[in-house]
């Protein structure tokens, strides 16, 4: 966490070094081309709540760019325990099948049905919460598509779910 905010801060300080710099030559184009960079790079936050009624609110429709830092935070606020109400958010690849996803995780309880036989299928996730935890993920996505989320917890694809659309 504390590396994203680092880095706009520091191309920041290098900015205002370069604006009182006396060489104007390359100035402009240095400037203009940090600022590109600055722009691809500001991250973007995903918060997202997980409820007692299997389902999700906040930012379940969202649009980024490709190569965004992405920073996802999910809060259980329900009050029923991880057991039986536990909440995760996976981030998929474009194209999976979300029922067979929901079917294959059933079946990896111990890895807090994060199923390991579709690794490849998983871009990144949360843990797996119980009432009043949270838990905050970083990843990007370089590709252009829709990325289906979910809650991997039986069952709860069905009603817990979003999309990050990338252009
Ligand atoms: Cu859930």
């Amino acid at each position: 966490m504390k590396k994203l905010f680092l880095a706009p801060a520091l191309v920041f300080m290098i900015l205002a070094a370069c604006s009182g710099n006396q060489k104007k030559d390359n100035r402009e184009v240095a400037e203009s081309a940090t600022m590109d960079a600055l722009e691809v790079s500001e991250p973007i936050t995903i918060e997202l709540e997980g409820h007692d009624n299997m389902t999700y609110s906040g930012d379940t429709e969202v649009n980024v760019n490709a190569g965004q830092e992405i920073t996802l935070t999910l809060k259980n606020v329900g009050e029923l325990p991880m057991e039986t109400m536990g909440h995760n958010v996976v981030i998929l690849t474009p194209g999976t099948d979300l029922a067979d996803f929901g079917a294959a995780a059933i079946n990896a309880k111990d890895d807090d049905y994060i199923p390991a036989s579709l690794s490849s299928s998983i871009i990144a996730h949360t843990k797996l919460l119980g009432p009043g935890e949270s838990d905050t993920i970083t990843f990007q996505l370089d590709t252009p598509g829709v990325y289906d989320f979910i809650c991997s917890f039986p069952g709860h694809w069905a009603t817990m779910k979003g999309t990050i659309t990338v252009k």
